[in-house]
């Protein structure tokens, strides 16, 4: 769970990413695609080019979702218990996968706002995502 300093250090962030949703969310997906392909495999019915609407719709879901959980960062399990479900029952997306998107997250944000990037927000932002993602894989058989 996170420290005070952290939750703190995560809704800091966030107040800055949300302003981006959709920007950083393509971006996000498109470093995921390009640094680790075999993640395409999950999506076989989208159309991956740059920017594309798909890209853009997909990349604002999983930014608002995690929006969700920022707004309520002392249940994120709460929050996100439908699409864990949805991870686990339907999606059947190997759990591996959520590092590596979890790590293009935290580029795109990096990228976009280094100079609030400092190692406390790296580590918070970090932890905070890792939470996020046992969260939506904890209900896999
Ligand atoms: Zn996921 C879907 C979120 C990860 C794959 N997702 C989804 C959605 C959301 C999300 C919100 C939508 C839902 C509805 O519609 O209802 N994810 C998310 C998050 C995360 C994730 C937050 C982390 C952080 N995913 C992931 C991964 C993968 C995925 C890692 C692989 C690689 N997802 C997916 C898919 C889908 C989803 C495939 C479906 C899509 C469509 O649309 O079809």
């Amino acid at each position: 769970t996170l420290t005070q300093a952290e939750k703190a250090a995560v809704t800091t962030i966030w107040a800055k990413v949300a302003t981006q949703i959709e920007a950083i969310g393509v971006e996000s997906l498109e470093r995921l695609f390009a640094s680790y392909p075999q993640t395409k495999t999950y999506f076989p019915h989208f159309d991956l080019s740059q920017g594309s609407v798909q890209l853009r719709g997909h990349g604002s879901k999983v930014l608002n979702a995690i929006g969700e959980a920022v707004k309520n960062i002392d249940d994120i399990r709460g929050a996100l218990a439908k699409l864990s479900e949805l991870h686990a029952y339907i999606l059947r997306v190997d759990p591996v996968n959520f590092k590596l998107l979890s790590h293009c997250i935290l580029c795109s944000v990096a990228a976009r706002y280094p100079n609030d990037f400092t190692p406390e927000v790296h580590a918070a932002w970090d932890k905070f995502l890792a939470g996020i993602s046992s969260v939506l894989t904890e209900k896999y058989r």
